[in-house]
């Protein structure tokens, strides 16, 4: 699978702003191209207005005239801003305990599903905790997801305590000698109790007992854009978050959001999801998101 193919729409906006500007030399109106096309692009208003100061500043200083290089640097601090960041998924703990949060339909279960595929692939099995117990279905998906992968499923009734069902799953796991734990959660609940308490309280309860939480994923659905970001920064509150799960950036979303959540959530970009299929998940790599968008 080439990233590249898979980010249709996000790298038209990029590299029909290149067109038009590669074609001119720069001046004031491609500083406000450029902008516009950023924005357009879902990178958010602070997120380009900073980009762009440092790129202006840098391209002063180097003299640049040149519109191919000024993209040539532009991609650079891109590529910049986005990297650096340890992308390892933490694997400490007997068991490692994964959590996904994120608001409903964003991609969480099926983030899930690839990675205990992925896991399991390099010798990893997972236990899957079905924590959304918000709707039987729920469980279902998760199950079938179990069942493609080869990892096991623990369930409650629907309706029950999430909190205790990804404990059960935690201590399952420790019995069987099963190194990682995937909990599932809910994007909403059956009450109007809060749904960042109800995420505190997993959190809390699945460090508790013999597994350690390694890693609290946001999962992000990309095609959504500066709404969903919006949405997604409630979920900072719940929990210490580690990284984000960034999916369906081979739909209609924009590459900017990339740089938008990174950037104001200040939360590594760890995974992005680039379709439903199993295999349809990568680690981000920073330098080749960059090239794509831009070829
Ligand atoms: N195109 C695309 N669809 C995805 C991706 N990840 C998830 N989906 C789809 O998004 C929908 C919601 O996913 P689901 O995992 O149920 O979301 P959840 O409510 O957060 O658990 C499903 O139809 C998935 O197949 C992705 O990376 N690309
Ligand atoms: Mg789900």
């Amino acid at each position: 699978m080439r990233l590249r193919d898979r980010l249709a729409t996000a790298r038209g906006t990029f590299s029909g702003f290149l067109t038009s500007v590669v074609s001119r030399g720069i001046d004031d109106e491609t500083w406000e191209e450029l902008e516009d096309a950023l924005i357009l692009a879902d990178t958010g208003v602070g997120t380009t207005t900073a980009l762009l100061d440092r790129l202006k500043e840098q391209a002063k200083a180097e003299k640049i005239t040149d519109p191919g290089e000024l993209v040539a640097l532009l991609k650079a601090q891109m590529a910049e801003s986005l990297g650096g960041h340890d992308l390892e998924l933490g694997i400490d703990g007997s068991p490692a305990v994964w959590l996904f949060v994120g608001v409903n339909g964003v991609g969480k279960t099926t983030t899930i599903g690839k990675l205990a595929a992925r896991e399991a692939q390099s010798g990893r099995n997972a236990v899957l905790a079905a924590g959304d117990t918000f709707r039987a279905a729920a469980a279902e998906q998760l199950g079938l997801w179990a069942d493609r992968s080869g990892a096991q499923l623990v369930r409650g009734a629907e309706g029950a305590d999430p909190s205790s069902v990804i404990y059960d799953a935690i201590e399952h796991a420790s019995a069987a000698g099963v190194p990682l734990v995937l909990a599932d959660t809910a994007g909403r609940l059956h009450t109007r109790t809060n749904l960042m308490e109800e995420l505190s309280k997993i959190y809390r309860v699945a460090g508790k007992g013999p597994g350690t939480v390694a890693e609290v994923l946001l999962v992000i659905d990309a095609s959504t854009g500066q709404n969903g970001l919006a949405q997604a920064r409630r979920f900072t509150e719940s929990a210490e978050l580690t990284g984000v799960v960034l999916t369906k950036l081979d739909g209609s979303a924009k590459g900017g959001i990339v740089l938008a959540v990174q950037d104001e959530l200040e939360i590594p970009v760890k995974l992005v999801g680039l379709g439903e299929g199993i295999d349809d998940l990568m680690e981000f790599d920073a330098d080749e998101f960059v090239d794509a968008l831009f070829s």
